[in-house]
């Protein structure tokens, strides 16, 4: 009955504290970890248990291996979600927290995971966040934080900037509102400078393609060249980026942002209708902005500048389909070879000239892709990608070319108009400028407030504190002001993976031992969605951690598991809206049970494939629970008489048919589940466990001699040895019912802490079946196999057998079909 042993073990675990790991280092040393969550007010759902099962197998199966594992939990608590709950209900955000952290970790608990409670972390918690704040002034010392007055997307509806990442279409990430453009003073860390690092150390984690794929997309790295062209009449020199230096001859104008800063500088006089379109320019969203099918528009500057190469004068235009925040703001127009220049110069009557022949393309329209030069002097008759090399190291001798990587990486913009967010420790003097908090200060609290509604001037609540925002200036005790912006989020979750190695450090965010003897992660358990963020910028902050020798590794997670999705069973995906959510609360109410929701978590499939949640299929992982515990009951039973003399009698070799076929089904189930575990493959190890148990089940019930009887009595300590490493092979899945099971047969310590049993390779290996071969569908031979053979040495013994070889004499086959365990078919 799990609504009476689950809650009592859950207790019993809580009050030993058998999960936590210890200070033994003569055991390895395994860190596994699942993103620590957002403890919102909705209960979570079967399809978050996933990823809590899929970590917590893994660990307690690292556990009994022989690791000292590391599996914390804590509560990434800051952001927007409380903050507009503390808007709407008039609870604060900071009690609004300590409830949902209160049901969430109620609802882990009754799950039976096996965190290590005594390192618990939350984000909001001032022993936490001043860390973050620390960590922020060491960024902003070495300067990788800076504020920058700049363009930014703009939520209208949650009243708050948003970094990149952040817009998706267009769009707020969070609540959906088309997002704008605001000018505002923020703060950034520069992440850009270490995007070369980003994407090459990608090559040494163990991480899916896909991930790793969105994150060098992301970080967008570009080799190229930067060609400068002079303004004429002018001392002004306007840098290109481009990737394609080899068309430099076919560059027939030039293209500038209208941001760029030319425009601002009085260099160029400019005319009304230049300074209009630059105007109204501002205004369009940068994503209408790089859409290729929009109608090109832009205007002639009235300027000129010098193709570097060959000297000839071409016009200067300014056009919005150059990004302001890419390259260097400005392009080289080469219209026979790009389509958005190509459309430009068709529609303004721009010169055309193709510098390279491709075979195949048509001169009337613009291609791209690689050739053979025409049209550029000297270079004619080579390969573009030779030209590419020449006309760059060229030109470099007139420094008018250098090579040049670009990334589409931007720097990550971390300030909050908000309250709920860490404070960013800086302090604004008149004097001074931005002062950092002095450590000593650390950490900046965040002040109780009466009301949590953003100014919506692009201000803090904060900002309406007055004893938070005056302040002296640490420098020179003059009068100064608080920063009110909060940081982003993300900037607490870069590294809360580095604090559960030393959680209650007060003197330094963490223990440079401490954090060396656990780190890097060796599993870490989550979703994809993460891809650009969180997993980006926790590869940042590690690397600034490296460089400043504060820990001895630059990447955090050795290997990344992105857990499939569990659907609702209308094979939609889970969520309020639809309501269509699936509770473990109320599956347990109904006496299911963790154990064997757990079972069915990892059953329902490939734990990397989604999968859509089956009420029969919990039915199935529960009936298979019941069997166990039966089969185990029925063995106590019929031997409770004999039980202390089982228990002590170790078991020498196996004297009967009987104890061997006890054994082997064991045995191959061990081997079965230990193999899978290596891989995750949870779905199958559960499944060769069913199988185990119908076999137990069958074994016990052959022929005793005594009628009604099972023949527990005549291999009873095989019996009792067997059952009990049955229940251990189950533990990592199912850890409630194999420990009750384990005290019942005699086992004084947890389950848990025992060692993973081990098979014997000849025990299982003498084991052999018959294989029927069929060909076009008639039985033509039978084939004595290994029972666990693989389908490609099954085929082929089964081509060699003599009856099947004469058949197939001059025939091809055309298929094969392999039925494990009982037959191989041949078309031919
Ligand atoms: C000349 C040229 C000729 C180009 C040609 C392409 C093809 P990726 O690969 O994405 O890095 N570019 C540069 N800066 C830009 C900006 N701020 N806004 C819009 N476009 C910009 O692309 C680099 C190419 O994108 C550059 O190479 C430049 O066009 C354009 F046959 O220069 B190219």
């Amino acid at each position: 009955n799990p609504k009476v042993i689950e809650p009592k073990w859950q207790k019993i675990w809580n009050d030993t504290k058998i999960y936590e790991a210890t200070e033994d280092t003569a055991r390895p040393k395994r860190y596994v970890l699942e993103y620590f969550p957002y403890p919102s007010g909705a209960a979570m759902h079967v399809g978050h248990v996933r990823n809590y099962t899929i970590g917590d197998a893994v660990a307690r199966y690292s556990r009994m291996t022989g690791n000292n594992v590391l599996h914390p939990m804590g509560w990434d608590a800051f952001g927007l979600p409380a903050e507009n709950y503390a808007i709407k209900s008039g609870i604060s955000p900071q009690e609004a927290v300590a409830i949902n952290v209160e049901n969430f970790k109620a609802q882990l608990m009754q799950m039976g995971f096996s965190y290590d409670w005594s390192r618990e972390i939350n984000s909001t918690d001032p022993s936490y966040y001043k860390w973050t704040q620390w960590f922020f002034l060491l960024f902003f010392q070495k300067n990788l934080a800076y504020q920058r007055e700049s363009l930014q997307w703009w939520c209208p509806h949650d009243k708050t900037v948003l970094a990149n990442e952040q817009v998706e279409d267009g769009h707020c990430w969070r609540c959906g509102s088309l997002v704008e453009k605001k000018s505002l003073e923020q703060w950034f860390f520069k992440i850009t400078d270490y995007a070369d690092r980003l994407e090459k150390d990608l090559d040494n984690i163990n991480w899916s393609e896909s991930i790793k794929t969105m994150q060098r997309n992301w970080i967008g790295r570009s080799a190229g060249a930067e060609l400068q062209f002079t303004i004429l009449s002018s001392k002004f020199t306007i840098p290109v980026f481009t990737t394609r230096p080899d068309t430099l001859y076919g560059a027939t104008f030039l293209v500038l942002s209208p941001e760029h800063k030319i425009f601002a500088s009085g260099e160029l006089s400019i005319s009304k209708e230049v300074k209009d379109y630059i105007k109204q320019a501002g205004l369009k969203s940068e994503i209408d902005r790089m859409e290729t099918e929009r109608e090109k528009t832009g205007v002639f500057t009235g300027a000129y500048a010098v193709n570097p190469a060959n000297g000839e004068k071409i016009p200067v235009w300014v056009a919005d389909y150059v990004l302001p925040g890419y390259g260097t703001g400005a392009i080289m127009a080469v219209p026979a070879h790009d389509k958005r220049d190509w459309e430009f110069a068709k529609k303004f009557q721009l010169p055309i000239i193709h510098v390279y022949d491709q075979e195949g393309a048509d001169t009337n329209s613009w291609y791209h892709g690689e050739g053979i030069v025409k049209n550029s002097g000297k270079y004619d008759g080579i390969a573009t990608a030779q030209m590419r090399e020449k006309i760059v190291f060229d030109l470099a001798k007139k420094k008018s070319a250098k090579e040049k990587i670009n990334y589409k990486l931007r720097d990550w913009l971390i300030s909050r108009q908000r309250y709920w967010g860490a404070p960013i420790p800086i302090i604004h003097c008149p004097k001074d400028g931005a002062v950092p908090v002095p450590e000593k200060d650390l950490p900046v609290v965040l002040p109780e407030v009466k009301s949590y509604e953003p100014s919506g001037d692009g201000r803090s609540p904060l900002a309406n504190v007055p004893e938070f925002v005056n302040v002296k200036c640490p420098k020179c005790g003059g009068p100064a002001k608080r920063e009110t912006d909060t940081m982003d989020g993300f900037a607490c979750s870069s590294w809360y993976f580095l604090r559960f190695a030393d959680p209650h450090n007060d003197k330094k965010p963490f223990d440079r031992e401490l954090v060396k003897r656990w780190l890097p992660v060796d599993d870490y358990i989550g979703g994809a969605e993460h891809a650009v963020m969180h997993l980006l910028y926790a590869r940042f902050w590690t690397k600034v951690m490296f460089d400043e020798k504060l820990i001895n590794f630059d990447e955090p997670f050795k290997t990344l598991r992105n857990q499939g999705m569990i659907l609702a069973p209308d094979g939609r995906k889970m969520s309020k809206s639809w309501n269509n959510t699936i509770e473990p609360d109320e599956l347990i109410k109904q006496g299911y049970g963790a154990d064997s929701i757990r079972l069915m978590e990892l059953f329902i499939g490939p734990w990397n494939q989604s999968a859509a949640w089956s009420v029969e299929g919990l039915g199935g992982t529960y009936r298979f629970l019941q069997r166990t515990w039966t089969i185990v009951q029925e063995f106590l039973d019929e031997t409770k008489d004999q039980r202390s003399k089982i228990k002590d009698q170790k078991t020498v070799g196996h004297n009967s048919e009987l104890e061997i076929q006890i054994a082997r089904a064991v045995h191959k189930a061990t081997k079965k589940v230990s193999q899978d575990m290596a891989s995750l493959g949870f779905n199958t190890a559960i499944a060769a466990l069913m199988e185990c148990v119908n076999e137990l089940y069958k074994i016990k019930s052959l022929p005793t001699g005594q009628a009604g009887q099972h023949n527990f009595g005549l291999a009873r300590s095989v019996w009792q040895e067997n059952l009990e490493k049955f229940v251990q092979l189950l533990a990592p899945f199912a850890p409630h019912i194999t420990e009750e099971l384990w005290g019942q047969l005699g086992n004084k310590d947890s389950v848990h802490l025992s060692q993973w049993p081990t098979w014997d390779k000849e025990l299982i290996k003498e084991q052999l079946i018959t294989l029927a071969v069929q060909i076009n569908g008639k039985v033509r031979s039978e084939i004595l196999v290994d029972a666990d053979i693989d389908e490609e040495t099954a085929t082929t013994m089964a081509k060699n057998d003599d009856k099947v070889a004469k058949i197939l004499v001059g025939k091809k086959i055309k298929k094969t079909v392999y039925v494990p365990g009982r037959l191989i078919s041949l078309v031919v």
